[in-house]
């Protein structure tokens, strides 16, 4: 009878027995008379130690000849080794392979440039560090959306087809719909604004799409976005939220991925310091703390990446930036209520210079104010009719927010750049693979 299929990650409640592994050879030493294979499964690594005179001597040399990232079925004996990683390596008694590549894996032990390794995404998601940081995305997205549903919010998804624009007429992807035009979504945000007149509390979870020629290391062309909306929360309870949700995937990050993080020589005294209460600047604030630190950015502007890289520099958690001038924020966003020149909003920014991970904003709940906003956008108005019904059948005060899932992964998992924290970046410049 043959030896059990197990995962490697289930090897060291096995000691001592026999066990069948499917995978992957990722690295191969051989002294003539033993071979160390590096065996990967997708749940973890085990080195197995054939030696010569164990294993019959067709196999043995059928083994030499293997390639890396040959898929293999390997049988042998768990034994306790306290130098392994996880405890324990295997005794191999036979290898059967399953396909030996007949040339060389193209991703080698050398530093490949970023473009390389970018047109070998489908190779590269191989490798330990990326399969550690999409650990750590899945973890992302797993606590929040826990976080979410314990706390009674109800996933509710949105649309990707859309014939309006959710943040204005820039940056849309337009595609030929049949007979008329439609949009890639930008944002789930006027869907979700609609469901939580049904459920009360919502959130959406998806990819969006912005046409942005923005070429920085924050942004991608398609990203994705979580987006709670509560009825009767306003501007503070929304900025409450958003600071628990951030709290509980961290600390989440810290329990669950702590060898990924480890492995990513992540920091992690910097992740233990997020705790609430995060401080809160309002916008002016924040463009007098810029201008102490060399930025030229004018009141009435937008932080630029630059901006945002300095002043998180100078936080040890998320810091919330208030209250933004109207005319630079979208147009759903609610009137101050003791300045019209501003909206009731927020952006919250990582520390250690990662800058922007949400924008929030209290919704304009007014219909006489919110059509005569569409007006000044010169926003097609019959494309948002369905929008305006919202504050004609019951109209409530609600807040909402974006959570840009790459950036958290970026900043939680401490990388140079959003592209690696998606599967499959897309960029100006790149659609492949
Ligand atoms: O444009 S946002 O600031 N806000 C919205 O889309 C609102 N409609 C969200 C809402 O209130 N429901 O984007 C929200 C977040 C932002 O803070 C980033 O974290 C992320 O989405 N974001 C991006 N990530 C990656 N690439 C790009 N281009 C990008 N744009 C925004």
């Amino acid at each position: 009878m043959t030896a059990p299929w197990t995962y490697i990650k289930d090897l060291p409640s096995r000691e001592g027995k026999e066990v069948v592994i499917r995978g992957w050879l990722y690295n191969m030493r051989s002294s003539g008379k033993i071979h160390f294979l590096q065996l990967r499964d997708g749940t973890g690594t085990v080195q197995g130690v054939m030696v010569k005179k164990e294993v019959s001597e067709e196999n043995f040399a059928e083994a030499k000849g293997l390639w890396l990232e040959a898929s293999v079925e390997v049988a042998g004996t768990v034994r306790k080794d306290d130098r392994a990683p996880s405890g324990v390596e295997l005794t191999v008694s036979s290898v059967s392979v399953i396909q030996n590549p007949s040339e060389e894996y193209p991703i080698g032990k050398k530093d490949h440039g970023i473009d390389f390794l970018l047109d070998h995404r489908h190779l590269w998601l191989r490798s330990p560090r990326q399969q550690a940081i999409l650990k750590i995305r899945e973890a992302v997205i797993w606590s929040a959306r826990e976080f979410l549903r314990n706390d009674g919010y109800m996933l509710v998804d949105s649309p990707i087809i859309s014939g309006a624009a959710g943040e204005g007429a820039s940056g849309l992807f337009e595609l030929d719909y049949f007979d008329s035009k439609a949009y890639l979504a930008q944002t789930g945000q006027l869907y979700a604004e609609a469901a939580a007149a049904a459920f009360g509390k919502v959130y959406t979870l998806g990819p969006t799409f912005r046409a942005e020629k923005s070429k920085t290391r924050r942004h991608l062309t398609e990203f994705w976005m979580l987006e709670p909306e509560v009825a009767f929360f306003d501007h503070e309870a929304n900025m409450d939220l958003q600071e628990r949700l951030i709290c509980h995937i961290v600390a989440y990050a810290l329990e669950h991925c702590r060898r990924e993080l480890e492995f990513l020589e992540r920091d992690i005294s910097k992740l233990e310091a997020v705790k609430a209460p995060f401080p809160h600047l309002q916008y002016d604030e924040a463009i007098e703390m810029l201008k102490k630190l060399g930025s030229d950015t004018p009141y009435g502007s937008d932080l630029g990446n630059d901006d945002e890289t300095i002043l998180t520099k100078e936080f040890d958690r998320p810091v919330f930036i208030e209250n933004y001038p109207k005319k630079i924020k979208a147009f759903y966003m609610k009137e101050h209520p003791e300045n019209p020149d501003l909206v009731l909003c927020d952006d919250l920014l990582a520390p250690e210079g990662y800058g922007e991970i949400i924008g929030g904003s209290q919704r304009e709940d007014s219909y006489d104010r919110l059509l005569a906003r569409i007006r000044e956008e010169k926003l097609p108005e019959e494309a948002y009719d369905w929008y305006l019904d919202l504050r004609k059948y019951g109209t409530f005060v609600h807040s909402g927010f974006g959570m840009g899932i790459e950036r958290v992964v970026a900043w939680i998992a401490g990388l140079q750049h959003i592209r690696e924290a998606i599967p499959w970046p897309r960029t100006i410049y790149r659609v492949k693979p």
